[in-house]
């Protein structure tokens, strides 16, 4: 099972800690393309260009899509657009208590899931049965 990890970058890092936390849950049951969503430093030596023919390769690989979307971003939103796009299972994980509403784009889009927590330590059932159902 591959897993596209997608959280914000340059959206803002404010929740970095948490993907952390949910690509450990994640990785319990299998593999997460995408771990350098977690990183704390850039990486160095990509230009923007190989970053984006990069993760394009990962989401249209992956088998399931599971993105944290309390924080905007421009990047998330275009992965999830071409995620639905390709038919790929999708969750969205959202913090209610943030401070953006979520977007009626991905609210609003009966394609995707959209769970809400507060701790992330909650969500190790949701991610189970997500993941086992694609399996
Ligand atoms: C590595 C670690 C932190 O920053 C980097 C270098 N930049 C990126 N590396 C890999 N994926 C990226 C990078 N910038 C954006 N992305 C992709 O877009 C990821 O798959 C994220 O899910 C998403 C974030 O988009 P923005 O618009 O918030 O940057």
């Amino acid at each position: 099972m591959e897993i596209f990890f997608s959280g914000s970058i340059r959206g803002g890092r404010s929740d970095v800690d948490i993907y952390a936390a949910l690509i450990d849950l994640l990785e319990r049951h299998g593999e997460v393309l995408t771990e350098h969503v977690e990183a704390e430093e850039t990486a160095q030596g990509l230009s923007d260009a190989d970053i984006h023919e990069q993760d394009v390769a990962w989401l249209r690989q992956a088998d399931v899509v599971v993105a944290e979307v309390t924080t905007p971003s421009l990047g998330v939103g275009y992965e999830l657009g071409r995620a639905v796009q390709w038919e790929k299972p999708v969750l969205c994980l959202y913090r209610p208590d943030g401070d953006h509403d979520l977007s009626a784009m991905i609210r609003g889009n009966d394609a995707v899931t959209v769970e809400e927590y507060r701790d992330p330590a909650t969500l190790e059932p949701v991610l189970a049965s997500f993941v086992d159902e694609h399996r």
